[in-house]
């Protein structure tokens, strides 16, 4: 049923024209087919209308805690035996035409992986570690609090900045399925602005300076053609207690698909835990159903799940109050490159029974029902 929804609304459209008159506009409505970007939204808005909540895990097929780079391998499927129903992966180094991004995945394996992803009725969405385009460091060099305005001034670093965003742009827009569509994802850039720790941070910058990124992003890529793309804000919980901050950098509604939020858990204080949840997943409903926008929980997780029964106690309470149609736990960093830094449990791990516990729930999507959802 409610995977039809899109086309329903199609249908819907379609009958519209009909009742409207002539023959010649009903012709046209036929011939008109829904672009990747569409039917994503309507893949995401589906979700959130039925109350069902497709789980995502960072780089979940490109490595795992015990092993790295074995094709459609994944952590999430050793567990439950279904893929994650969303994928993300990091752009980070692409702005410098590199082969591989800033934790090792070499754009090819991440590109062959986004392809395998989509064609197994999966999402794919998309995060950038920038580096400093001013500094020369990576994007959490924040030496230069003046990188931003100094970014957007024209001049060589307004050059350097567009020509990265370029490079981004290039790789989404080649991003194609076997048919040679473009595979739509969702690009969630300048994440995390509430907090100090990226140069594009906002205790760095001012707020329309932060907004003016976000508007030379989308001129690049619409100066490209780039039209795969759904795009997510996505405020920390710090510096972000009130409504207001949540929307400080909120750049306007024909620059944002999907309001999310960056929430993560740290050990012994649940509490906090929740009422960051609480505040920033009612601020993204709130904002969210005025502006016809959708809901995510962009980033969240608990470092080696070292807190018992977490996935069911702490976050599948917390997530199924709210209209949420996806959350994405981060990456299961392989133990040799960075030992404990997993977010979802391995075979033989303790949290394994609490993970598929969550896993069963009937509100909680993976893969196999994802892709049920057109
Ligand atoms: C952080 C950690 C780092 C990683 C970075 C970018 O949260 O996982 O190890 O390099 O994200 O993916």
């Amino acid at each position: 049923m409610k995977a039809l929804s899109f086309f329903m609304i199609a249908g819907f459209s379609l009958f519209m024209v009909n009742c409207g008159g002539s023959k010649k506009q009903s012709a046209e409505a036929v011939a008109t087919t829904p672009t990747g970007r569409e039917v994503l939204l309507a893949r995401l808005q589906t979700l959130s209308d039925s109350g069902k909540i497709a789980f995502g895990h960072h780089d979940d097929t490109a490595y795992g805690v015990h092993w790295e780079f074995v094709v459609d391998s994944s952590d999430v499927k050793a567990v439950t035996g279904d893929y994650p129903a969303i994928i993300n992966w990091d752009l980070g180094d692409i702005e410098h035409a590199a082969d591989e991004q800033l934790d090792g995945v070499s754009f090819d394996y991440q590109r062959q992986a986004i392809v395998a992803q989509d064609a197994r009725g999966g999402i794919n969405t998309l995060s950038w570690h920038v580096d400093n385009p001013v500094t020369g460091g990576t994007s959490w060099d924040v030496t230069d609090s003046a990188t931003v305005a100094k970014v957007l001034a024209p001049g060589a670093y307004n050059d350097t900045l567009r020509t990265w965003i370029g490079r981004a742009a290039d790789y989404i827009g080649s991003l194609r399925n076997a048919e040679g569509q473009r595979i739509p994802v969702v690009f969630r850039p300048w994440h995390e602005h509430t907090g100090a720790w990226f140069w594009w941070g906002l205790p760095l910058t001012t707020p329309d300076n932060y907004k003016a990124l976000w508007k030379i992003t989308k001129e690049v890529f619409d100066e490209k053609g780039i039209d795969n793309v759904v795009w997510a804000y996505s405020p920390d919980k710090t510096n972000c207690a009130t409504l207001e901050e949540y929307m400080a950098g909120y750049p306007g509604d024909e620059y944002v698909d999907v309001l999310g939020a960056d929430i993560y858990f740290f050990p012994g204080n649940k509490e906090i835990f929740k009422e960051w949840m609480n505040n920033l997943l009612t601020y993204a409903t709130q904002e969210a159903s005025k502006r016809g926008k959708i809901v995510a929980l962009t980033e969240t997780g608990s470092e080696a799940l070292t807190t018992p029964g977490w996935y069911m106690d702490d976050l599948y309470p917390l997530i199924s109050q709210y209209p949420v149609a996806y959350i994405t736990v981060w990456r299961n960093a392989n133990e040799k490159a960075k030992s404990n830094h997993y977010y979802v449990p391995y075979p033989g791990h303790p949290q394994e029974a609490d993970f598929v516990e969550f896993y069963n729930q009937p509100n909680i999507i993976f893969a196999q029902e994802m892709s049920e959802i057109r």
